[in-house]
């Protein structure tokens, strides 16, 4: 198949599983066609089969707002009468459904169908679709896409709570390539983070207020309290000057590391021992499943898709959001016996090999299959 992927090219979850699947579609056979405004952090090797098409908006004083939409819509149409693209998969609603939709409509108009697979991510649906400005449009182009995705039980439920939708969501939950994880390289570098009696704590986002990242640092503070540990703060936002603040204020500034972004996670999570995510709301929390793919047990919020990815006292512990100090009593449990943090780490791997991408990718390959069927 010609397979067309709108997403958004940077760090975040959507992004990264957008470009995931699409490497993994290219192995499978498939040409891949990734449409953004800049080639996806996670797509380093182009080739015959992995193609990158970049949305370029024109900068022009008379506009507030530089138009996304209508440039993303017209190169989709350009793409896919160029190219011959058979169906287009869109991660994250907002605009990349609508703009879709869009494009669809126009080449409708020239005799060419292109049929439209929505991934919902979270936010699109819970923080940011959700918003009256937006809600009309996202309904919309959620009920226009020929099929419809979300990454977790959980943002289905949401999704059919929060919106009036006519179309079925079939939950695909986000996957990891278990086999890219296993420490093949034998340059796991703990000794140059921190000492041999020292734990690494370890959490990776993109510093949004939604992360709830002052908590990960009272929660390490809390642990430090108790066992020799360093924590490995691994991304960019926002919150990261508060979580340095906050560092400084605790006195703990020489056992936290601040990274910024890293293609690299992988490497990070080698010599981890717990992660940290007591996010706000999180749809599935694919940081989550890259730690216990590495081995790493996590220490988490309760809340959205995590329960589905995290197990209650198997992979690690789930609290209620903000609880600071149950998170702290979980981690310490889990860290202060060498024996149980060994069965968590190996529940853990053993837990994320049910998302392994070879599993999951087969489902969008039938998803595409059955809607180019059905047009
Ligand atoms: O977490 C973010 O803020 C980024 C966001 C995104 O769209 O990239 O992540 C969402 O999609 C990820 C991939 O499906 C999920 O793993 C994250 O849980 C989800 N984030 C939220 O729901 C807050």
């Amino acid at each position: 198949m010609k397979i067309g992927i709108v997403c958004y090219p940077t760090f975040g979850g959507s992004g990264v599983v957008a470009t995931e699947l699409g490497l993994e579609l290219s192995k499978r056979g498939h040409e891949i066609h990734f449409i953004t405004y800049s080639q996806p952090v996670r797509l380093e090797l182009l080739s015959t089969k992995v193609h990158f098409h970049e949305v370029n908006v024109p900068e022009y004083p008379l506009f507030h707002y530089q138009p996304y939409e209508l440039a993303l819509s017209s190169k989709l149409v350009d793409m896919v009468k160029l190219h011959g693209i058979e169906i287009l998969h869109v991660h994250y609603a907002i605009p990349h459904a609508y703009a879709a939709y869009m494009a669809k409509k126009m080449l409708q108009e020239e005799g060419i169908y292109v049929p439209i697979v929505t991934t919902l991510h979270g936010t699109d649906i819970t923080l940011v679709g959700n918003h009256p400005f937006y809600k009309p449009a996202v309904t919309f182009s959620i009920n226009k896409s020929d099929a419809v995705t979300s990454v977790s039980e959980s943002l289905k439920e949401d999704t059919l709570r929060l919106f009036d939708i006519k179309n079925d969501i079939e939950v695909i939950p986000n996957f990891i390539d278990v086999g890219k994880y296993k420490h093949t390289f034998t340059d796991c570098q703990r000794g140059m983070m921190a000492n041999e009696d020292e734990k690494i704590i370890t959490h990776i986002s993109n510093f949004r207020p939604v992360k709830q990242i002052t908590d990960v640092v009272k929660v390490f503070y809390n642990i430090q309290k108790e066992i020799p540990a360093k924590l490995m703060m691994v991304g960019e936002g926002p919150e990261r000057k508060p979580a340095e603040q906050l560092c400084e204020q605790l006195g703990i500034s020489d056992k936290v590391i601040f990274f910024g972004n890293s293609n690299e996670v992988d490497r990070i999570l080698c010599f981890s021992d717990l992660f940290l995510l007591p996010s706000i709301t999180e749809s599935f929390g694919l940081a989550a499943l890259e730690a216990m793919v590495s081995g790493v047990p996590v220490i988490s919020s309760n809340t959205g898709g995590i329960p589905e990815v995290n197990i209650e006292g198997v992979t690690g512990f789930l609290s209620n959001v903000n609880d600071v100090e149950s998170m702290s009593k979980n981690a310490v449990h889990i860290l202060s016996d060498e024996e149980r943090l060994a069965r968590f780490k190996q529940n853990a791997r053993e837990e994320a090999a049910k998302f392994d991408i070879h599993k999951i990718v087969p489902q969008y390959e039938a998803i595409y299959k059955d809607t180019l069927q059905k047009c």
